[in-house]
């Protein structure tokens, strides 16, 4: 994108202390494209129509009179910050009386018409809110139609190239401007449509889970960075200094292929309105045992540690004390 297409500028960015490079921006017809992917390396596609026949319609007006009268998931928070965390996991062997975990967010049921309105009445200082919604079959028919002209031969092939797993999910977001998706890694292959306004996309690969602290497995914040990106404690965690990552800034007709198992934080950028955005989530590929084992498999491997532990100790408090006492000293330096 030239600069004097740009509709975004830097004031409208967070401020954070990180080392970023640029994520490479790729037309969807150049072959780099796909030499990324199978690297599962991140890149920008440009110029695919694979959201464009909602590009044409979708603003608040219409998927407010289109969406229909089945309710939609929205998340309400105090500030910026909309920390995922696994409901399952606030009760569970590991905290049978939920106790220790303050939810960050506030998960509501409304109907499109009661967010709309929200969104439109929201004044500075107030609750904010972030709809997120798996579209279903209860959308109405204009939507059907729009979701039917995405161009599926074009993800179908990065697919069938990449020997993904099945489509699980569409996922459609709409974001007040400013609110942010802090750090975090997902389980599957991610490509991230952007349809209405702005949004920065800062990215880690796999092998900065050291630099980032992830919670632990069974915490209903599992697969999200401890570190708080607005403030954060080098004291708890002094490897964050040395944080690596790479951004972009994606606006409507980009896709963002965001690799298995990468870290990524989200932010609709600041005083640009609201935004909309579906991604399209997919099953990772058949395991591919080659050595050496790449840094999403090592990932992958801790997991299933952290689990088997718990299984077998049955209590969270036990698992770092024998960790440490299997560990220090005898697979680290002095
Ligand atoms: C965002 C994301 C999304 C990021 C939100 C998921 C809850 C993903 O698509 O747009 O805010 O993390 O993987
Ligand atoms: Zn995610």
């Amino acid at each position: 994108m030239s600069e004097e297409q740009k509709s975004w500028d830097s004031s409208q960015l967070r401020n954070y202390d990180i080392e970023l490079e640029q994520i490479p921006r790729y037309h969807f017809q150049d072959p780099k494209v796909d030499e990324r992917i199978s690297k599962n390396q991140p890149v920008l596609i440009t110029g695919s129509k694979l959201v464009k026949s909602a590009e044409e319609k979708w603003n608040l007006d219409y998927l407010g009179k289109h969406l229909g009268k089945s309710t939609y998931t929205v998340f309400l928070s105090k500030n910026h910050n909309f920390k995922y965390f696994d409901e399952k996991k606030i009760y569970s062997k590991s905290n049978p009386k939920g106790i220790e975990f303050k939810p960050p967010t506030q998960r509501l049921e409304m109907n499109i018409h009661e967010f709309m309105k929200k969104l439109k009445d929201w004044k500075k200082g107030d609750d904010r809110l972030y709809l997120q919604q798996t579209l279903n079959s209860t959308v109405g028919p204009s939507i059907v139609e729009d979701y039917l002209k995405f161009d599926w031969h074009f993800v179908a092939d990065k697919k069938n190239k990449h020997m993904w797993g099945e489509l699980t999910s569409n996922v459609l977001f709409i974001s007040m401007e400013g609110n942010v998706t802090p750090c975090h890694y997902d389980e599957q292959q991610n490509l991230f449509a952007q349809i209405l306004g702005y949004k920065r996309c800062i990215l880690f690969p796999p092998d900065q889970f050291e630099c980032l602290y992830p919670h632990p497995v069974y915490h209903p914040h599992d697969r999200q960075s401890m570190v708080n990106f607005d403030n954060p404690n080098f004291t708890k965690h002094p490897k964050f200094k040395n944080i690596k990552g790479c951004e972009t800034v994606v606006g409507p007709g980009d896709v963002l292929y965001i690799p298995i198992y990468w870290w990524h934080h989200i932010e609709s950028l600041l005083h640009g309105g609201p935004t909309i955005t579906v991604n399209f989530w997919y099953k990772g590929g058949p395991t591919n045992l080659q050595y050496p084992l790449q840094d999403h498999q090592k990932v992958s491997i801790m997991r299933n540690v952290e689990k088997m532990l718990l299984e077998v100790l049955q209590d969270p408090q036990e698992i770092g004390p024998l960790l440490r006492a299997m560990v220090l000293g005898r697979y680290t330096d002095p």
